[in-house]
């Protein structure tokens, strides 16, 4: 049994992650965080809660963040998370034993680390600034964490941010909030870092949509599917909005870690100009393992298995 946090940022993926993570056998869930970054954190966790209580019989509040990234995401993807808040399988009458917590996500992760008598996976799908916080106020949390397994970051010439007086060197996650990077390469904790490099091998393709479509007698992949037809479909060429299944992918690493290859690396990351956000090898760096690579086959199949648990 793998003990696990996850903090994410509320996209489609985001909130498709918390779904199956849901569904895996072998994880024990001990808190959910939203933070504001590739959303807006009220619809981020509202949908959390309702996911929880739709999908799941755990008891989990989640605890919303307060936090402001340095390069804020664009509005159009930010407004995906009100789109599958509003969505009727989840606003159905019912039963709601999970609600928002009081606890700002930094005050949440550090509780329940703190309290897990088990080493805990950081699971990290969006920008790093919560646990960044929560290691500054509490730095004690940092032996108690078993790895932090992280979305974000590339070693690859050409990252994803296509903006205005940055070279497109940086992974958003971490052109959000570079300094959080930092902060978080400067402790020893173990980095399974889901790079561009792996999450570029799965795009959302029209065959993938097809198979979900076809499956949609389950109810879970009826969920997956309707939630990314918020989101572009890849047509003849991959463009800046074309989706990937970046954090589906690093979530199901931490469910099946045959699924990918890893390599170790040390990397720094630049935290100012033209390039912040910009993770690179470099001697001076911190050893981090590279997930690079990825059995794409085997991944569409284990996360439509999980879905179709529901
Ligand atoms: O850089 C990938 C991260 C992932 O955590 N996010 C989306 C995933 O949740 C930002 C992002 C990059 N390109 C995007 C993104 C796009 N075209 N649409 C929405 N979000
Ligand atoms: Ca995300």
């Amino acid at each position: 049994m793998q003990t696990v946090y996850f903090n994410h940022d509320g996209g489609v993926d985001d909130l498709i992650s918390l779904f199956l993570l849901l569904q895996m056998d072998d994880v024990n869930l001990i808190g959910v965080s939203a933070i504001g970054a590739d959303s807006y954190v009220e619809p981020a966790t509202n949908a959390s809660c309702k996911i929880i209580n739709r999908f799941s019989s755990q008891q989990l509040d989640v605890a919303p963040s307060k936090e402001r990234g340095k390069n804020p995401f664009p509005k159009d993807w930010r407004m995906h998370a009100f789109l599958v808040d509003a969505m009727p399988i989840l606003n159905e009458e019912m039963d709601k034993q999970s609600t928002i917590s009081n606890k700002e996500a930094y005050e949440d992760m550090i509780e329940k680390v703190m309290a897990s008598s088990e080493k805990v996976i950081m699971l990290l799908t969006g920008p790093l600034t919560d646990l960044a916080k929560s290691l500054k106020v509490e730095p004690r949390i940092e032996d108690r964490i078993e790895r932090v397994v992280w979305m974000g970051g590339t070693l690859l010439d050409k990252g994803n941010v296509e903006e205005p007086e940055h070279d497109g060197t940086a992974e958003w996650n971490a052109y959000w909030d570079p300094e959080a990077v930092q902060t978080v390469f400067d402790t020893n904790i173990t980095i399974d870092m889901v790079a561009l490099e792996s999450t570029n091998q799965v795009p959302l393709t029209p065959d993938i949509r097809k198979r979900w479509a076809n499956e949609r007698r389950y109810e879970g992949v009826d969920f997956m599917g309707i939630c990314y037809a918020l989101v572009p479909p890849l047509t003849h060429f991959v463009t800046n909005s074309t989706y990937f299944l970046w954090d589906v992918l690093t979530t199901a690493y931490v469910g099946k870690p045959e699924l990918v290859k890893k390599e170790k690396q040390k990397i720094s990351v630049i935290t100012d100009g033209p390039s912040q956000g910009r993770t690179f090898k470099s001697e001076e760096g911190r050893t981090v393992n590279i997930i690079n690579d990825v059995d794409r086959d085997g991944f569409f199949d284990f996360m439509t298995d999980l879905a179709k648990k529901i």
